[in-house]
């Protein structure tokens, strides 16, 4: 899941209930009878879920599950080459299947005895309140859909390959769980909405975007990058910025492209250090005084 609306088709429901995704003409599944059927079936499960309650099964296709088995395969080595050592142990620790897509309560239950995080099903966009405010909980909204199989190696829409493969691996290392957790209390913390975007944005380029110096070099520990096997192979070119908490909360970004601007740590410990901190700690009045001296 992310915080933005732009990349999330919307979902309309009718008058006898029944829901439907609404894919653009430029969504590489729009011309798919079959792939939008999909959609709209997981959308319409999602819907129905009650908190508290089981995920709903989602009985992946064999074609979901070969683009699944696809993108872990190409994400193999790439992960050993480029992830943070930290993320590479939460991975060893999770052990999610590679030649199939799991379920969300199986991913959970992998979780339990890890961390404590569960996922909740997101039929789409998640209001950012909501979202975020559940990791205070230990609950992760995760979408079920996986991406078009024409496009395996990148989305600008979040799918469960990066929910999963992505926010999975390190939801299950207790020090990215911490993260997530105090990025769950800031968004409950805050009041205004301009305060909540700008916890929002520093999620976006640390635990979504984010990379760290490790060994003499750069490494990625940011989920957004490390599902997509595409964007996994480019982060080291882009623009890579100090660890900035004002930059990165009031740094625009566009979701639909590889990140062209990235905010390095010098270590994982490092990030915990800065952003753990400011998560524990700002308030509605502390983010309007670094505003104010972007
Ligand atoms: N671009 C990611 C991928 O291809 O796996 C998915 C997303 C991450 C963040 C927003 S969308
Ligand atoms: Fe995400």
């Amino acid at each position: 899941m992310f915080d933005e609306g732009q990349c999330f088709a919307p979902i309309v429901e009718d008058a006898h209930g029944n829901v439907s995704v609404q894919l653009g003409s430029e969504h590489p599944g729009f011309a798919d009878a079959e792939y939008r059927s999909r959609r709209d079936r997981l959308a319409s499960l999602a819907s129905s879920w009650e908190p508290g309650g089981p995920c709903p099964i989602a009985d992946y296709t064999a074609e979901e599950d070969e683009v699944w088995r696809v993108v872990c395969e190409a994400l193999e080595t790439r992960h050993r080459a480029y992830a943070s050592g930290v993320f590479l142990e939460g991975k060893e620790m999770l052990h999610l299947p590679v030649d199939r897509v799991p379920q969300l309560d199986e991913v959970s239950d992998l979780l339990a005895p890890l961390t404590g995080f569960r996922y909740q099903p997101a039929a789409g966009l998640v209001p950012l309140r909501e979202f975020y405010g559940a990791l205070a909980d230990k609950h992760f909204w995760g979408t079920q859909y996986i991406r078009h199989h024409s496009v395996p190696l990148y989305t600008p829409e979040p799918d469960v390959l990066h929910e999963v493969v992505g926010h999975g691996n390190t939801l299950a290392h207790p020090r990215y769980a911490a993260l997530y957790e105090s990025a769950g209390r800031a968004a409950r913390r805050v009041e205004s909405e301009e305060a909540l975007e700008f916890v929002s944005k520093v999620f976006w380029f640390t635990l979504e975007f984010g990379v760290h110096h490790e060994g003499g070099e750069l490494r990625a520990y940011g989920a957004g990058i490390l599902s997509s096997p595409g964007e996994i192979e480019e982060f080291r070119g882009m623009e890579i910025r100090p660890l900035d908490l004002i930059d990165m909360g009031t740094h625009d970004y566009d979701i639909t492209k590889y990140q062209d601007v990235l905010y390095a740590g010098d270590s994982f410990a490092h990030v915990e250090d800065v952003v753990g901190a400011f998560w524990d700690s700002c308030d509605d009045d502390s983010i309007g005084k670094l505003k104010e001296t972007a």
